[in-house]
């Protein structure tokens, strides 16, 4: 026997498309209507799902043997049995010929006749069990098919509720501004997965890890392997460069015991020299204002034995060319003399398209690393997977607060998938 679905957009088209593969002897045993499968199958029609069974032409051919054989028995039985009873009859129809023998023979004959229909009957009874025992094992085979057409329903079942699950993940992400486009790439790699043994559980622990893998491993400020490392802090204005700068600053100096060194090429605005300027002493380390590229590269001399030289930048527009250069200028001037590493510093409360925009501008500038700002001015995190995604940068601080300099940590894959998806 045959079991198998076909769908279709009506029960009729379901039917042709059965009857395509099996041929037209087939019975539909079940018929329903189904969602269709994928992520996007939310939005579209429902379809006819039917199931249909079929006997395979072996297997028809051997239970109409068996028939035959059954019958055949039946015919036997009847005739063995006609003729036990006229053997018997014989004494009684010729008397003469019982009264010419001995009485001995007349026993012999009842004798024969008596085994001769028990070996029969032994014979016919010994065929018609095999055949019993053949027809029972085709009943539970039977069985067994009737059976498995109902656990399709339990699948469906199961579907269903993996379907469910993943569309909440789907909308939890989405609620954390997950830019559309990256949600519906994480749950399409994870339903790709969906299998018999999978549960809620399986897609769960597969979505974190996908989205552990797609933050990456975290890329910190570790020393150079000669001379002092050069890391400039850049990005939009307000974002929190200089208090990120003066947070990290902090730690190298006070926790890791590193000689540091704090410049600043923001001269736009004097609060700004002042406040970097502020840190420094209050952590009593060397700073200076740069004007030029070349007193940059004459500062970073003077200093270049240091660990860390930690390099505050002036925020500017996109859209501001002129700024923009100027900001090149001072990285490209150390290139091949320092170690550099610039620090694209974000707010996590900018718009997601300013955020895009943002980084594609620094992007033609140079490469950069990631931090995250204001992690506690916000409680959708989206805006890191997006950004991550669409510069496949490494991610490397977040900050969480204005306490300098405590509100900074390593950023936490871990962590900030909890924080996307919740515990
Ligand atoms: N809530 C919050 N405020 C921050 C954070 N980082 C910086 N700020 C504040 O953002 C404002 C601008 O910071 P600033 O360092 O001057 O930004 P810059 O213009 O990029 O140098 C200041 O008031 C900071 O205290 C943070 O992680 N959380
Ligand atoms: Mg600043």
């Amino acid at each position: 026997m045959v079991i198998k679905k076909f769908q279709g957009k009506t029960e009729a088209e379901a039917i042709v498309l059965a009857k395509k593969e099996l041929g037209d002897d087939i019975t539909v045993i079940h018929s329903r209507n189904v969602k269709p499968k994928g992520f996007f199958a939310f939005f579209k029609k429902m379809l006819v799902e039917i199931t249909v069974a079929k006997d395979e032409e072996d297997e028809k051919r051997e239970k109409d043997s068996i028939k035959e054989g059954v019958a055949a028995i039946d015919a036997a039985r009847a005739v063995a049995e006609e003729k036990a009873a006229a053997k018997k009859s014989v004494p009684e129809k010729k008397p003469a010929e019982k009264a010419a023998t001995a009485e001995g023979r007349s026993i012999d004959l009842k004798a024969d006749a008596k085994a001769d229909s028990l070996a029969v009957e032994a014979r016919l009874d010994n065929i018609q069990s095999l055949l019993e025992q053949k027809l029972s094992v085709q009943e539970r085979e039977k069985k067994a098919e009737a059976e498995k057409s109902v656990k399709p329903e339990q699948d469906d079942a199961k579907t269903k509720e993996l379907m469910d699950f993943t569309k909440l993940l789907y909308n939890t992400l989405i609620d954390n501004e997950v830019e559309e486009k990256f949600a519906n790439e994480l749950i399409g790699e994870v339903e790709q997965n969906f299998g018999s043994n999978v549960n809620v559980e399986h897609i769960l622990s597969h979505i974190y890890q996908k989205i552990i893998l797609k933050y990456g491993k975290p890329e910190t400020i570790e020393p150079a392997e000669r001379n002092a490392k050069a890391v400039f802090f850049i990005g939009p204005t307000g974002v929190g460069k200089t208090t990120t700068l003066a947070k990290l600053a902090s730690r190298f100096k006070l926790t890791d015991n590193k000689r540091i060194a704090l410049f600043t090429t923001d001269t736009y605005r004097i609060s700004a020299t002042d406040q970097l300027k502020t840190y420094a002493n209050i952590m009593g380390v060397p700073f200076h204002v740069i004007y030029t590229p070349e007193e940059l590269l004459e500062e970073y001399e003077r200093y270049k034995d240091y660990d860390f030289i930690l390099i505050d930048t002036a925020g500017h527009s996109p859209h501001n060319t002129e700024q923009k250069e100027d900001m090149e200028k001072f990285i490209r001037v150390l290139e091949g003399v320092a170690q550099t590493e610039n620090y694209l510093v974000l707010s996590a409360t900018t718009k997601y398209k300013d955020l895009l925009k943002i980084c594609d501008v620094y992007r033609e500038m140079t490469g950069y690393r990631l931090i995250f700002t204001k992690l506690d001015e916000t409680e959708c995190h989206g805006n890191l997977l997006n950004v991550r995604m669409h510069t496949m940068a490494p991610m490397s601080y977040v900050t969480n607060g204005q306490n300098v300099p405590d509100d900074i940590e390593v950023f936490n894959p871990q962590n900030a998938v909890k924080r996307l998806l919740g515990g």
